[in-house]
């Protein structure tokens, strides 16, 4: 089984650190094709951002369609061009917003997201609303970091252990959800540090794409997401 996980920023050691952790959780025989577009912003931290990084993001999947891949993850975590991008393709299409939410969604009443910069809040709670998740969704926090700062900031470990006890204390959650594909190489510390469960989103969509695939199921194709009609595009 081959996932192609597009990082949809243009950082390039971020894609290292993304496809690293996808390929710590897959399963055996499952390959993972971690990239970033050739083209776009190198961090996704504003609405601009978000839609200035869909082209890349659609034209990686339709490369992938020739290339054979199973299945895909969006790994930023406004979910960049999740619905077109389950239009072009033919197996599962999984952002990482999504596919955390849902996960800590099982794991008790409420979860706290803690992200990087102010601004990214209110996206993360349309979200949450848009995933059917507004309730569970308890708070979200921002650490102020943004996100090219997560590889270079010494002190981005303690500030997300910072945001995340005060989302805890403020929300009363059962969890917490990282807002950012960056954050998930600290996955594993933060949940020993904090003794609450701690979901990556890398982690949970990489395996929510190897369990639709395992199980045969892919986005249904009959209408709204069917393959989008040809049409000329001026450019
Ligand atoms: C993200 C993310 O996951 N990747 C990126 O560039 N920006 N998320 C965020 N909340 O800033």
């Amino acid at each position: 089984m081959l996932i192609k996980v597009i990082n949809p920023n243009t950082t390039r050691a971020m894609t290292e650190t993304i496809g690293e952790c996808a390929r710590s959780v897959a399963g055996p025989g499952v390959s993972i094709d971690a990239v970033s577009p050739a083209t776009g912003p190198v961090s996704i931290e504003s609405h601009f951002d978000d839609a200035m990084s869909v082209p890349g993001v659609l034209e990686e999947v339709a490369a992938g369609e020739l290339a054979g891949v199973d299945a895909y993850v969006i790994a930023c975590f406004g979910d960049p061009g999740l619905l077109a991008a389950r239009e072009v393709a033919v197996g599962p299409v999984i952002g990482i917003a999504e596919a955390a939410m849902r996960t800590a969604a099982y794991l008790g009443r409420g979860f706290s997201v803690v992200t990087t910069l102010e601004r990214t809040v209110g996206h993360t709670w349309d979200l949450a609303s848009h995933y059917g998740l507004r309730a569970q969704c308890r708070g979200v926090h921002a650490t102020g970091i943004p996100v090219v700062e997560l590889e270079t900031d010494p002190d981005a470990y303690a500030k997300v252990l910072a945001a995340s006890l005060a989302a805890l204390d403020e929300d009363g959650s059962d969890a917490i959800v990282l807002g950012c594909a960056g954050m998930a190489d600290l996955c594993a510390r933060l949940g020993a540090d904090l003794g609450v469960p701690v979901v990556d989103g890398v982690a949970a969509a990489t395996l929510t794409a190897q369990s639709l695939v395992t199980m045969g199921l892919a986005t249904g194709k009959r209408g709204e997401f069917a393959y989008p009609p040809e049409k000329a595009v001026r450019v």
